[in-house]
C-alpha cells in the first residue's frame, strides 16, 4: 500500500510514519509513503496556496497548486481522496474498502475548505471522522492511514487479531484486562483467569453483546452477529397445497441457499397438513436422495410443531419471524429479532410463505413470467432476510 499526503504541513507526519505500528510497516516496507507540500507547486508569488474566500468568509486553497500535485502524483490507480468534514463517515467497512486499494492520495485541506472547482475535477472520495471540524485534514489523514494499514497483512502481529476486533464485525468490543489480577482492590473478572478458552470466549462475546446492546444498538442494524449466536437458525417454508409444482421447483434450492448461508434447518408445511408437507419432502428426496438439502429439508405440522422441535434440540423457545415479516418493515422485524437473540441466545425461525399470491402485482397473463417472478421474489425475501439477519454483508 502506498500513501502519496498532500499538504501544506509535510513534517507533521515525520513522526507518524516513524514511530510504533505505522513505523514497523514502514521499515518494513509493508506500506510506503510520499509527502508533497502544495506550496512547492504554487506558481504564485511566496508560494500562496490560499486566497480570499469568493463571497467573504475566510481563506480558501487554491485550486491550481493542489491540482498540480495531484497531477504529478497520480497514476490510473491512486484513489484521491479528500479529507473533510462533507466527507463518506470513515467507518470499519470503508476502512477495508480502502484498504483493498494499492495508491491512496489524501488531500488534507485547511483553512475555509478547498476550492469546489477542484474537488469536482480531481477528488473521487471526500471522506469524514466525524460530525466536528478541525483546524486541517492531516489529523484525519493519519487516522484514515491508521486504520486502512492495520489490514496490510504482516503490519499488525496476528492477521487475527485485526479479525478478532469487535468492529470488524461491527460489534463493540469486549473490556480487556492484564497484570496485576487485582488492581487498586478491583479484581480482574474470573473467568479471564480460569484458562477455559471456551468459557473466555464465550464470555466475551456475551461482553461484547452486552456493551453494544447499552452504547450502540444501531450497531446491530449492519454487524455480522454469526459469531455471537449461541443457537440456530431455521426457515420455515409454508406451501400452498394446490401449487406443488412451486415447491418441487423452488424448494429445493431455497432449502440449499438458507444451509449456504448458515440456516441449521428448513421445515417444510402445508395447510393440507403434515402428511401432505411429508409426502412433498418424500417425494422431494425420491427424486434427490444425494442432494446437499436433503438431510436438511423436513416436513413439520405448523409453525407450532416446528417450534416445539427446534425446542427439544436448542433447549429454548425459538423467536418466530412470522410470514409477511419481509414485507411489513423488515428493518424493525429484524433489529426486534437480532437484540432479543444476542440478548437471550434464543434460536430463531423465520417463515416464508411460497404461493403464486405472493406477488399480486405481477403482470397478467405471461405465465412464464409470473413463475420467474415468483421465484425470484421467494429467493430474495429468503437472500435478503438472512443476509440482513446475519450481516453477512460484513462478510
Ligand atoms: C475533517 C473532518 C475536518 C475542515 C476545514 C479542515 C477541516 C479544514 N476532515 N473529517 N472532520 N477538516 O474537520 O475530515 O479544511
Amino acid at each position: 500500500m502506498k500513501f502519496t499526503v498532500i499538504s501544506a504541513f509535510p513534517e507533521f507526519f515525520g513522526p507518524f510514519f516513524g514511530t510504533s505500528v505505522i513505523g514497523k510497516a514502514t521499515a518494513k516496507g509493508l506500506i510506503s509513503h510520499e509527502l508533497l507540500n502544495p506550496r512547492d507547486f504554487s506558481e504564485a508569488p511566496h508560494n500562496q496556496i490560499d486566497d480570499y474566500a469568493y463571497g467573504g468568509g475566510g481563506m480558501v486553497m487554491m485550486a491550481e497548486p493542489l491540482a498540480r500535485a495531484v497531477e504529478a502524483a497520480a497514476s490510473n490507480t491512486s484513489k484521491v481522496i479528500l479529507m473533510s468534514p462533507q466527507g463518506k463517515r470513515l467507518e470499519e467497512a470503508l476502512v477495508e474498502e480502502l484498504a483493498m486499494e494499492d495508491h491512496l492520495l489524501l488531500l488534507c485541506g485547511h483553512y475555509e475548505g478547498v476550492d469546489e472547482r477542484f474537488v469536482e475535477s480531481f477528488v473521487d472520495l471526500e471522506v469524514s471522522i466525524g460530525d466536528f471540524v478541525l483546524t486541517g485534514g492531516e489529523i484525519p489523514a493519519m487516522a484514515l492511514m491508521d486504520a486502512v494499514s492495520r489490514h496490510i497483512s504482516g503490519v499488525v502481529g496476528k492477521k487475527e487479531a485485526v479479525e478478532e476486533d469487535s468492529f470488524f464485525r461491527g460489534m463493540l468490543d469486549t473490556p480487556h484486562y492484564t497484570r496485576p489480577a487485582e488492581w487498586r482492590g478491583k479484581k480482574v473478572p474470573g473467568v479471564l483467569l480460569s484458562g477455559d478458552h471456551g468459557a473466555v470466549s464465550s464470555w466475551r462475546r456475551q461482553e461484547s453483546i452486552r456493551r453494544t446492546l447499552e452504547r450502540r444498538p444501531d450497531l446491530l442494524e449492519n454487524a455480522d452477529i454469526r459469531p455471537y449466536l449461541r443457537k440456530g437458525v431455521y426457515v420455515l417454508f409454508n406451501v400452498d397445497p394446490d401449487e406443488e409444482d412451486i415447491a418441487e421447483r423452488v424448494l429445493p434450492t431455497l432449502a440449499e441457499d438458507a444451509a449456504a448461508m448458515g440456516c441449521k434447518k428448513a421445515f417444510l408445511v402445508s395447510v393440507k397438513g403434515e402428511k401432505a408437507a411429508r409426502d412433498c419432502v418424500n417425494r422431494l428426496k425420491q427424486r434427490s436422495p444425494e442432494a446437499v438439502w436433503a438431510g436438511f429439508l423436513k416436513a413439520a405440522g405448523g409453525i407450532e410443531t416446528a417450534s416445539e422441535w427446534i425446542k427439544k434440540r436448542e433447549k429454548a423457545e425459538p423467536c418466530v419471524v412470522p410470514e409477511g415479516h419481509f414485507r411489513n418493515g423488515l428493518g424493525t422485524a429484524l433489529r426486534r429479532v437480532k437484540r432479543e437473540v444476542l440478548e437471550k441466545g434464543k434460536p430463531v425461525i423465520f417463515c416464508f410463505r411460497c404461493c403464486r399470491k405472493q406477488s399480486p402485482d405481477s403482470p397478467k397473463g405471461d405465465a412464464e413470467g409470473k413463475e420467474r417472478e415468483l421465484d425470484l421474489s421467494l429467493f430474495g425475501s429468503l437472500a435478503v432476510t438472512l443476509d440482513r439477519f446475519f450481516g453477512c454483508s460484513r462478510c
